[in-house]
């Protein structure tokens, strides 16, 4: 036997059965779950070979946190895949483009960008406000007929038009033909890149004709005119006195890069091309309306499931804000259980259940395993959220888990917990998606009850894997709880 000392590299799976099992589109389990299961088999990080690229499995909090947070910088990198190259003019945007002083930069606007017009000011609570109401006053027209809705499209409008507005200053009306563009286009982009982000780890997939990389590039590039007509209005009316949004925040950074243009820092040179911008803007445009809209959907189906959890988030706003006015951010700190519940469901249906791909950009190690330089780590953020040596039950939903003894407390219970990722590569919208959550959700069940129409079915709990987690489509009845019928709820 040989020392245990020396450098040791994680246990490989056997190679061609495992990708076939991948591909199969039969496959019982989606990737994270599969993933999850092999570490019976291989141990909690595994290595797999896809094609000629090695990819090592992270499944357990201590190596996932030295990947993201200890060795941060080392693993920032982002592996070029055929789709996300479709998606982002390879690799021109923060989330897929890889580690370099052009993503920092990018990052860096983005950043300064939402805490201006978001996060630290009143400007956002006052959007996602108005939205909330918009979204609720469509709720009780619904409810006043007795119908049931399917909530996706106004969810989506809802939450659109707060990252619209901060992208784009601007937002769409109900019907509004660019909105439903973008719903369609959207979705076909997280069906198809989504599909893709293990397969397309293999180069040679690309010289098939692809019914999905066509589908992709199709809605890429219905994406790209939205954007760059946005981008033609912004350069049209820029002012460097005044800033609307992020993409004034970009193309003001453009300009004075422009203006400083000595031979080493060009606009070109530090990636404040067209291309760049456009890409970084539909990034943010991208994760702001998927990422906050999927938890919302996850939640309500959570919420119709538990129905004891519903009204007890309701006792704590009858209690905390009452019924004579709206909730607010400021709330925030006076309602735990609705903040341990969307806690829980950020870990049981997490958004991105395997992350985005890093990779590592030097010769490296993870644990006692040796890592080289190039090699793919994928961290299961499934199996983190689902470990039963972490969480008790973890198929159980329940926010209890949030809260301290006494029931008042927040807390995070277990290490093993990354919504939002660590680190260098941490997402940019956590603050932003918090409040979005916060606010809509506050609102949504002061006014209504959410229930499954009678005699259908409760909404499948079983997501559709892609870059995103999606539930289900189903219908919903929004009640207007007392006091909340539909005079009440326009006045306010
Ligand atoms: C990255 C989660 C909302 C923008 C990520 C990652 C996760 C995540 C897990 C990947 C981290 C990694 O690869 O290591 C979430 C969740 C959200 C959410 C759970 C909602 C509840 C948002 C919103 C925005 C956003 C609203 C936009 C304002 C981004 C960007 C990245 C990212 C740009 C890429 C960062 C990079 O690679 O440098 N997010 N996100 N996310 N997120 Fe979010
Ligand atoms: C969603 C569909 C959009 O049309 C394009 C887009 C852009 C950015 C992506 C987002 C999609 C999915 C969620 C992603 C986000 C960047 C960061 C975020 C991957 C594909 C997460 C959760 O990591």
């Amino acid at each position: 036997r040989m020392s245990t000392h020396g450098p040791r590299e994680p246990p490989c799976l056997p190679a061609l059965p495992l990708i076939g099992s991948l591909l199969s589109l039969q496959s019982p389990h989606p990737p994270h779950v599969l993933f999850k299961e092999l570490q019976l088999k291989y141990g909690q990080t595994y290595s797999l070979k896809m094609g000629c690229h090695n990819v090592i499995i992270v499944n357990q909090y201590v190596h996932a946190k030295e990947v993201l947070l200890k060795k941060g910088k080392t693993f920032a990198g982002r592996p070029r895949t055929v789709t996300t190259d479709v998606l982002t003019r390879a690799g021109k945007d923060i989330a897929f483009g890889d580690y370099s002083a052009t993503w920092r930069f990018h990052r860096k606007i983005v950043h300064g960008a939402l805490c201006v017009f978001g996060e630290g000011s009143a400007s956002i609570e006052k959007i996602v406000c108005a939205e909330a109401q918009s979204l609720c006053s469509v709720l009780s027209e619904t409810a006043a007929v007795g119908l049931a809705l399917d909530l996706s499209p106004e969810l989506t409008r809802a939450v659109t038009n707060v990252i619209c507005s901060l992208c784009f200053n601007s937002s769409y009306c109900r019907g509004d033909p660019e909105f439903e563009a973008m719903l369609r286009y959207s979705q076909g982009i997280v069906d198809t890149v989504a599909k893709d982000s293990l397969v397309d780890i293999f180069p040679w997939l690309q010289i098939f004709p692809n019914a999905d990389l066509h589908l992709l590039k199709q809605c890429v590039s219905i994406r790209d005119k939205l954007l760059q007509k946005k981008y033609d209005e912004h350069k049209a009316d820029y002012s460097d006195h005044v800033q609307r949004d992020l993409l004034d925040a970009l193309l003001r950074a453009k300009r004075s890069a422009e203006n400083n243009n000595t031979a080493e820092i060009s606009a070109e040179s530090v990636g404040l091309s067209d291309d760049h911008l456009l890409m970084t803007v539909g990034d943010i445009f991208g994760a702001g309306v998927e990422t906050t809209t999927t938890v919302l959907k996850w939640a309500i189906t959570y919420l119709i499931h538990h129905p004891q959890v519903q009204r007890r988030i309701q006792d704590e706003l009858d209690s905390k804000v009452g019924e004579d006015r709206s909730p607010k951010l400021s709330d925030r700190g006076t309602l735990p259980y609705l903040e341990a519940t969307i806690r829980e469901v950020l870990r049981i249906r997490p958004v991105a259940p395997l992350f985005i791909p890093h990779v590592a950009l030097n010769d490296t190690s993870i644990g006692d395993f040796t890592v080289r330089k190039g090699t793919r780590v994928i961290i299961n953020l499934w199996s983190l959220h689902h470990d039963e040596k972490e969480w008790k039950n973890p198929e159980l939903f329940d926010p209890g888990r949030f809260l301290d003894n006494e029931g008042t407390g927040l807390i995070i219970p277990s290490s093993s917990y990354l919504p939002f990722g660590a680190g260098v590569r941490v997402c940019l919208g956590e603050a932003l998606a918090k409040m979005e959550l916060f606010l809509f959700l506050s609102w949504i069940l002061q006014r209504f009850t959410l229930s499954v129409p009678p005699g259908h079915a409760l909404p499948s709990l079983e997501g559709k894997f892609g870059v995103v987690l999606q539930p289900a489509k189903y219908k919903v009845n929004a009640t207007p709880r007392p006091g909340w019928e539909r005079h009440k709820c326009q006045a306010c």
